[in-house]
């Protein structure tokens, strides 16, 4: 079977199999008898008891009380989708993982997307980490690479795991806040534990307000192995890079979106991949070599560490492609199981005490959420490769077992299955001494020369952002000792931050730095060096009202959707507006039911009666105004730049001619001089986050 990006589509057959549809079919009880009636119990008269004769009533009534599992303790909101993995550079000379080996594969893949503290139906732009989990269905078997779109983690050792997440959860005595950093235990944690400061400056950055799950980087976080036909190790951090840049939203507008529209992130994943706009991530390795493994200033084992790209480049091997959305969440998002320990022969681990934490507790979490030892077999997380063994029983047990040897070794079965088959997994040998000892290594002891290099490596206007998360949040803090604290830690990160943050949350700024900032930058860190190369899948609003210019709207909407974005015609009402030259626009949404924060970019095309009345709704103005205030590009046509001036966008230096402004705001007359070139340009750059705001009501 094809699927819609060419290639391997093992998975898809293999689930088509399980799929059930509707079409033309009569409704049954689950014993497949026909239902005559679901709308009324059976009853002893129309106005007597219900009858337990009516087995469908007690079906249907059971089933239903019984539709709810355990939602994930962790990473409970998400969002997932079907795809593929392509290798172009073969890695056989590390690794004897197939997929990573053979170019001529195609591997299925499955990617679920969540946020990590908020419970199931929480909002997807809150300030947290998101989860990147990818099951890739190889030839030899599963492979889940459980990583986050962060390269660190807040603590060192997995045993503090549930310290960590009770403390970012919501708080016990009365569940608040939901889905939130920004409160007393986090925070108490944090200036207790400075192991968590270098994941602290990431969470406290843009990389926590992704714009979509389509411009988020992802990372495997630990160290982990490969190894070689020969059975030679090389340490290797697994990378995900987005085709369309590392892109975020703006504070102020993920709370509004929160409210306009919760499910911000999960839609726009659904959208593109319904839209054909599959989302593109190349996949990358930094390997380091064994006899490398004491080399760099810190622990490859700690995984509060990077490796700076610019000390091991992350070397491009493949591409994901996300071509499928699932059919039904439950039975796929839902029930898709992650295990970090799911390896095949050539991905080993390593001895980072968070990852070997996690090796226990991914199976463990399993057998609760999805209620017994045989979720493996449900159809999402089955693998395409061949499953032999003598597991037999439990709860929902779906393979008929034939045979009568459930046990190894055995003659009856023929001595079936056989252990040691070809391209059976082999761990790696690896010689290890020691004491048994409770105690953290000398060399996991850093906790802020890397955050000092985060820090560093931000322009201007992400550092802005990173002091205006920390006065925010730690802000919400009510205990000014903890706040302290946390300000003591930022003071050994860098002392001009710790002033910033002090000064924003009330405690006395510390009067000198700890020890001297180390200086070092890594460039591969800033947001401002993303791609910005791409108006794909980018949505811009078009604003209307009766006596719009018919032509400069449908220009402009051709343009943009040539370069691949999303163009949607916006006024008061739904329906059509009439214009200038009587035309009838199309009007794709009502003005009052979206907002700014929905959308990338706008355009106010011209029209004299049509830019009046748009200047006298309130919704109109605001919508430009806020766009503004969000760094977001504003194309305005002839009269169209009068919507502008009237939201009080007026102190832009207009560049060239007065057609082009450096902050993003395009104006043009007549639709000549490269409008919409210069439109597409301030759309790609994403947003324009030194512009001169602060004017700007909204
Ligand atoms: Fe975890 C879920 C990523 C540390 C225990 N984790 C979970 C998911 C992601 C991560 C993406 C969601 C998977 C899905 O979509 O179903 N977790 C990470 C990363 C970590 C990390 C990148 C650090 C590098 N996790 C971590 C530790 C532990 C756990 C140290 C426990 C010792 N994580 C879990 C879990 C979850 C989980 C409780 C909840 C639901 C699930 O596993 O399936 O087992």
């Amino acid at each position: 079977m094809a699927n819609p990006a060419g290639g391997d589509d093992r998975k898809q057959e293999q689930l088509e199999r399980w799929r059930v549809g509707p079409e033309g079919a009569a409704l049954t009880t689950d014993q497949g008898i026909g239902v005559d009636d679901t709308d009324n119990s059976l009853a002893a008269g129309e106005r007597g008891p219900t009858l337990m004769d009516d087995f469908h009533l007690r079906e249907k009534i059971t089933h239903f009380d019984h539709e709810r599992i355990p939602e994930r303790v962790v990473h409970a909101r998400g969002a997932g989708a079907y795809g593929h993995f392509r290798l172009h550079e073969s890695l056989a000379e590390y690794t004897t993982a197939e997929f990573l080996c053979d170019t001529s594969l195609t591997t299925p893949v499955f990617v679920r997307f969540s946020t990590v503290a908020g419970s199931r139906g929480s909002a997807d732009t809150v300030r947290d980490v998101r989860g990147f989990a990818t099951k890739f269905y190889t030839g030899q078997g599963n492979f889940d690479l459980v990583g986050n779109n962060m390269p660190v983690f807040f603590i060192q050792d997995g045993i503090k795991f549930p310290d960590f997440v009770h403390a970012v959860k919501p708080e016990p005595p009365n569940e608040i806040p939901q889905a939130s950093s920004a409160h007393d235990t986090l925070w108490d944690f944090v200036q207790l534990q400075p192991e968590t400061m270098h994941m602290m400056m990431w969470l406290m950055s843009d990389r926590a307000l992704p714009r979509s799950y389509a411009m988020m980087q992802g990372f495997g976080v630990h160290t982990f192995r490969l190894v070689n036909a020969e059975g030679r190790g090389t340490f290797v951090k697994f990378h995900w890079k987005p085709k369309l840049g590392t892109h975020s939203l703006a504070w102020d507008e993920t709370q509004k979106i929160a409210g306009k529209d919760p499910d911000f992130n999960r839609r726009d994943l659904w959208d593109r991949i319904d839209d054909g706009d599959f989302p593109e991530y190349e996949f990358g390795v930094q390997l380091v070599p064994a006899e490398d493994e004491h080399r760099f200033g810190f622990d490859l084992l700690d995984p509060t560490k990077i490796i700076p790209e610019e000390e091991v480049p992350v070397r491009p091997v493949g591409t994901m492609v996300l071509d499928r959305n699932p059919d039904n969440f439950f039975a796929e998002t839902e029930q898709v199981a992650f295990h970090i320990a799911n390896v095949v022969p050539g991905i080993d681990f390593t001895n980072d005490p968070l990852l070997q934490a996690r090796l226990f507790s991914y199976l463990d979490t399993q057998l609760i959420r999805l209620g017994g030892p045989n979720f493996p077999q449900i159809p999402v997380n089955r693998p395409v490769a061949d499953v032999r063994n003598h597991h037999r029983d439990g709860y929902h047990q779906m393979a008929i077992h034939q045979g009568q040897a459930s046990y190894h070794k055995n003659t009856l079965s023929g001595g079936c299955p056989m252990v040691g088959g070809e391209g059976s997994f082999t761990h790696f040998q690896e010689r290890v001494d020691g004491n048994k000892i409770r105690k953290r290594s000398e060399s996991f002891a850093d906790h802020y020369s890397q955050a000092t290099l985060f820090w560093n490596s931000m322009s201007e206007w992400e550092k802005g952002h990173i002091v205006g998360a920390f006065r925010f949040e730690l802000g919400k803090c009510e205990h000014k000792e903890i706040r302290e604290g946390v300000v003591r830690h930022l003071n050994h990160v860098d002392h001009d931050l710790a002033v910033q943050v002090a000064e924003g949350v009330g405690v006395r700024p510390p009067e000198a730095p700890v020890t001297a900032n180390h200086g070092r930058v890594s460039p591969a860190l800033s947001q401002d060096n993303a791609p910005t190369d791409s108006i794909q899948g980018r949505k811009v609003a078009v604003l209307v009202a009766d006596g719009a210019d018919s032509s400069a709207v449908a220009a402009v909407g051709e343009a943009l959707t040539e370069a691949g974005a999303v163009c949607e015609v916006l006024a008061a009402q739904d329906g059509f507006v009439q214009a200038e030259n009587g035309a009838q626009i199309e009007v794709t949404r009502a003005m009052p039911t979206v907002a700014s924060v929905l959308y990338d970019a706008v355009v106010v095309p011209g029209g004299e009666a049509s830019v009046r009345t748009l200047a006298q709704d309130g919704d109109a103005v605001h919508f430009v105004a806020e766009a503004f205030v969000h760094c977001k590009a504003i194309g305005a046509l002839d009269a169209g730049i009068g919507l502008l001036e009237r939201a009080g966008i007026t102190e832009v230096e207009f560049a060239d001619g007065g057609t082009v402004a450096d902050s993003g705001v395009v104006t043009g007359e007549g639709r000549g001089g490269g409008f919409t070139t210069e439109l597409i340009r301030a759309i790609a750059a994403h947003r324009h986050w030194t512009r001169k705001k602060d004017h700007v009501p909204a």
